[in-house]
């Protein structure tokens, strides 16, 4: 089958197609010639995820899904969760945002967070979620250079490594995206209805 994946993300993309497998084609958002910003302004990633893919839906016409994703770190009463893309400023810049988490911590003894992944399918009309999550520590420092975003802080539990120390299958036997893709793979796998 085809979905489209609402998202600008191409590190996404590339997970989601590792985790997803050949039977589940990938459809992106110039291939319905959307090249606009996707609004997302709900306070929870799960509202941020189901806004992105009705977006779509709605001005498409189009079956889809979308991802949004967040660190939460307990010290910092779950922050910086859904200002996650842009915690240190607009500009999205993944060194800052990570330094702005690091800065956030100095003198704290718990560095437990946690990623959370919630995809959100549209499909003939009808709102389904998935959610993920992946438990961990924030590092002291940035370890790594693999992966995107926040990965080089971020130590699974059960790791000494960071996500960005990981290769990609490793990162996806056990990350909050893949948690949340499986759900979906097997919500396909259920459904029988499929064109
Ligand atoms: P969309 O087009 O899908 O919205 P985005 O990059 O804007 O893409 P989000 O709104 O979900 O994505 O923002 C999530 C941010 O969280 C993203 O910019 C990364 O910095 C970070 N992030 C998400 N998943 C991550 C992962 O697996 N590892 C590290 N950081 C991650």
């Amino acid at each position: 089958m085809k979905i489209i994946f609402a998202t600008r993300n191409e590190n996404k993309v590339r997970e989601v197609n590792q985790i997803l497998g050949e039977r589940i084609q990938l459809l992106s958002l110039q291939s319905i010639n959307s090249t606009e910003e996707i609004p997302e302004t709900q306070l929870t990633i799960k509202g941020n995820a189901l806004q992105k893919a009705q977006y779509i839906h709605d001005n498409y016409g189009v079956d889809c899904f979308a991802e949004d994703s967040g660190l939460e770190v307990d010290a910092l009463d779950g922050a910086p969760g859904v200002h996650t893309a842009y915690y240190a400023g607009p500009e999205r810049d993944a060194d800052a945002n990570m330094q702005k988490t690091l800065n956030g911590l100095a003198g704290k003894t718990n560095r437990d967070a946690q990623f959370r992944t919630v995809v959100a399918l549209i499909l003939k009309g009808k709102a389904y979620t998935f959610e993920g999550i992946a438990r961990g520590t924030i590092a002291m420092q940035k370890m790594g250079e693999q992966g995107f975003g926040y990965d080089p802080i971020f130590v699974p539990d059960g790791e000494t490594r960071s996500f960005a120390q990981m290769s990609a299958q490793e990162k996806n036997a056990i990350s909050h995206r893949s948690k949340a893709i499986q759900q979906l793979k097997a919500f396909f796998d259920d459904y029988e209805d499929l064109g």
